[in-house]
């Protein structure tokens, strides 16, 4: 029996590996790559390891499989496939290859090719390890080993992303994420390929509020952990500073304390450094600043040149990175704020932008055009999505959307402001991921798809899938929540009305009963526990209006009297309900209403 048991669950276990070597598959590069040559498969021969880094040996035998010594009696005729991994300038003089074109790409770019266009003799090239990384996962995807065959369906690959920055910002207001949230966003990123983390979570009072106090020993530490997580990642850590409420741009005080706040975490080893302006006030208070500066714009010009400058003698490494007061609008050339920040900051420094609003529905090329013409360089653009600090009772759980494909030519990259909720934000981000990868491909529904079999889980896709629908509900995503909910209940009223509602009362009681038992096999079935507590709150309100809408619907089959007792609780429970946010994802909004709408028509308050 004992024998049989292990033999059952090592079939099992042998069923499974397709499925997580797919599952794995696209938890690396987030996209198409960008120029593909596909061909009908090409049976691979043995490979010989010609070149081949020794970090990456085990890597590459884990996807052609080991080089088998050449046996005596072996005929010179035998095939074997000739395999060259490097970077691009040992690559070129080994095989002879012109990498030129790849070289332009930047840092991250890769290159899979055959020689001369021949199968046995397979190139990986790249700019950096980085980029050779790349080239494997993109090796890994086309390269088939599943019939005992080992086969390849491209002749040639070129992939780099489209946006050189492609982040997340901890921007946001309200609680902040922990030590361990961050590392695992960090984790995340480097497995989506998202490159700059940017820390500046606006509740953290050394932050903001209390700018001027140094950094606790415990916040240092916590940097360090952190620095030492993104680098592993190869994630650009980016440190936040907000003295914007409070500074006094004339007093040498209040210089001091910011540039030794920066220095704090340049000992650190963080070299990236972003002094952010958002939401305060467009006056300048102090008298002496009004005397020295004048405006707004100018005080900032002239803290921003002197820190830009004592940094670069600190380090001609250091990075800056800016948010001015004024982050979004349609006609950017008429704010004579923004055009002396645009003159004013050096050259080398990003500066970012929202878009036309503060939560744009769309970003597109005109916007990046126009903004950059006032600023003097491309905007690095801080997509308030999927953050939700301003509507706490909703989450953000669909893709990205409207991101103008191609906006990567006029704009310096992209981060995303993220949601309280760090894991339910990677439903977001990784659809950010994928069209930052590559925005020419990037499909809105496809990316989504893959993100939250990636976040959820293959078994929890389908459940995960209805009720990110149900909860969410934003501008940023107009099609997303179906208004199917809403429209049934309409008609279920007008019916009533007429005179005879029992087929919609019957149809809207089979929706709410599937969307019950869609919470339920979603509970059941998701392994990913942190996504579950963060969904938890608003999925039991609406597992409660769902069963108060069951509850409340056969009132409108009967016109005759009703247990007393029934009519309590419905009073009871639809009371308990007109205390929450008013701002709730749609669905569980229309149920709530229609549970109000129903009490008054049925049991007079
Ligand atoms: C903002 C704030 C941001 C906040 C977001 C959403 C910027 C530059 N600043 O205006 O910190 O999270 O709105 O409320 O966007």
């Amino acid at each position: 029996m004992f024998r049989y048991r292990v033999l059952i669950l090592f079939i099992l276990l042998i069923a499974s590996l397709p499925s997580v070597a797919a599952a794995e598959r696209y938890r690396f590069i987030p996209a198409e790559p960008q120029q593909v040559e596909r061909i009908a498969p090409v049976t691979l021969a043995e490979p010989i390891y010609k070149v081949v880094p020794p970090a990456l040996q085990t890597r590459l035998i884990n996807i052609l499989g080991q080089q088998r010594p050449a046996s005596g009696n072996e005929r010179g005729d035998v095939k074997r496939t000739e395999v060259f991994v490097g970077l691009s300038g040992t690559i070129e003089r080994v095989t002879g290859l012109d990498l030129s074109g790849l070289s332009r790409l930047g840092s991250e770019a890769c290159a899979v090719t055959f020689l001369k266009g021949n199968p046995s003799r397979l190139v990986v090239a790249a700019n950096s390890d980085y980029g050779l990384s790349s080239g494997l996962q993109r090796l890994d995807e086309y390269v088939d080993n599943s019939n005992g065959n080992r086969t390849i369906s491209i002749s040639r690959l070129l992939d780099y992303p489209s946006f050189p920055i492609r982040g997340v910002i901890e921007g946001f207001y309200g609680r902040p994420w922990s030590e361990q949230e961050r590392i695992e966003m960090l984790h995340f990123m480097g497995r989506t390929r998202l490159n700059y983390y940017f820390w500046a979570p606006k509740a953290v009072p050394s932050h903001r509020d209390e700018w001027r106090r140094p950094h606790s020993n415990e916040e240092l530490a916590s940097f360090r952990i952190l620095l030492d997580k993104a680098e592993s990642q190869k994630i650009h850590l980016v440190y936040g500073i907000a003295p914007g409420k409070s500074i006094c741009y004339s007093s040498r005080e209040d210089y001091n304390a910011l540039l030794n706040k920066v220095k704090s975490v340049l000992h650190l080893g963080i070299f990236n450094i972003a002094l952010l302006m958002d939401d305060i006030s467009w006056e300048l208070k102090n008298k002496n600043d009004k005397r020295s500066f004048g405006t707004l714009g100018k005080a900032q010009v002239a803290l921003v040149q002197r820190l830009h400058a004592d940094l670069k003698k600190l380090h001609p490494g250091i990075r800056l990175f800016f948010c001015p007061t004024k982050y979004f609008g349609t006609e950017p050339e008429k704010s004579d704020y923004l055009v002396t920040i645009g003159k004013g900051l050096p050259a080398d420094m990003e500066i970012f932008w929202t878009g036309t609003r503060v939560y744009s529905p769309s970003i597109t090329q005109a916007d990046a055009v126009r903004i950059g013409n006032v600023l003097g360089r491309k905007p690095l653009y801080w997509d308030n999505f999927p953050v939700n600090d301003y509507i706490s009772s909703r989450l953000h759980l669909g893709p990205l959307f409207n991101r103008q494909n191609g906006l990567e030519r006029c704009s310096a990259g992209l981060v995303m402001n993220a949601m309280n909720q760090a894991e339910a934000s990677k439903i977001a981000l990784y659809t950010a991921a994928s069209y930052l990868w590559n925005s020419k491909t990037y499909i809105a529904g496809t990316a989504w798809q893959k993100s939250l079999e990636e976040i959820g889980g293959t078994e929890a896709l389908p459940f995960l899938e209805e009720i990110a629908v149900r909860l969410s509900g934003s501008a940023h995503w107009p099609e997303g929540y179906s208004r199917d909910l809403a429209a049934r209940l309409d008609r279920l009223q007008n019916d009533y009305n007429a005179g005879n509602a029992e087929q919609a009362v019957f149809e809207a009681d089979v929706w709410l009963a599937c969307l019950l038992r869609n919470s339920a096999r979603l509970r059941q079935s998701i392994d990913n526990r942190q996504l579950m507590d963060e969904l938890s709150p608003l999925l039991e309100r609406l597992e409660k209006a769902a069963h108060l809408c069951r509850q409340v619907l056969p009132l409108y089959l009967s016109t005759g009297k009703m247990d007393k007792q029934y009519q309590a609780r419905i009073k009871e429970a639809s009371v308990n309900m007109s205390d929450r946010p008013k701002l709730i994802c749609p669905d569980i909004k229309t149920m709530e209403n229609f549970i109000k709408e129903t009490t008054i028509r049925f049991i007079r308050p």
